[in-house]
């Protein structure tokens, strides 16, 4: 297993549309480990494969106390939706952002697992808005589409000047 480099905003294959997976396979399940060794490790609920550069729809997440509840959606689709609900969200690709985003309450999800068979899931609170949050991101959607211009900027300009830093210091070192 290794870790995996999480693509950072505003870098522009974030916006890439995720094509589907017509199979299961073992490189399917290493990339799958790579992205639950690199969500870890990053403290994170949910990891896109988009993020890490892999442009297929999967993703994997585990919104539970003790990080004992792994999930993987290959091929996801949400088929109900209920309810509104206003929740602050982070995204692995945002470091040290956060930001109130409108989602559906209740969700319906259907997908594949790392079994090839498919299932059903309903979901609420947080692992809704994960859910949610990931499909956004298998369609080159980010959460801060969600935010008022004003607010993307401010945002956008934060994270390049950090990634500036972050340049030089490893120049220098
Ligand atoms: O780790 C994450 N936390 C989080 C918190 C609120 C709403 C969504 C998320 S997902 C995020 C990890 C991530 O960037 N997934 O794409
Ligand atoms: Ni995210």
């Amino acid at each position: 297993m290794s870790k995996l480099t999480v693509l950072k905003y505003p870098d522009e294959r974030l916006r890439t549309v995720a094509k589907p997976i017509d199979s299961v396979d073992d490189a399917l399940r290493a990339t799958i480990d790579d992205m639950f060794e690199t969500m870890y490790e990053s403290q994170g609920v949910g990891l896109a494969a988009t993020q890490v550069d892999v442009h297929r729809r999967l993703f994997i997440a585990d919104c539970s106390e003790d990080q004992n509840e792994a999930l993987v959606f290959i091929n996801p689709e949400i088929t109900k939706a209920e309810g509104h609900f206003a929740n602050e969200e982070g995204c692995l690709s945002f470091p040290g952002v956060y930001a109130k985003v409108e989602r559906a309450e209740r969700i319906t999800v259907t997908a594949t697992d790392r079994n090839g068979e498919q299932f059903n899931l309903d979901a609420e609170g947080l692992l809704a808005i994960c859910i949610q949050h990931e499909i956004d991101h298998l369609n080159g959607k980010l959460f801060v589409d969600y935010l008022s211009p004003l607010k993307q900027s401010r945002i956008r300009k934060k994270l390049e000047k950090e990634q500036r830093m972050n340049e030089k210091v490893g120049a220098e070192s």
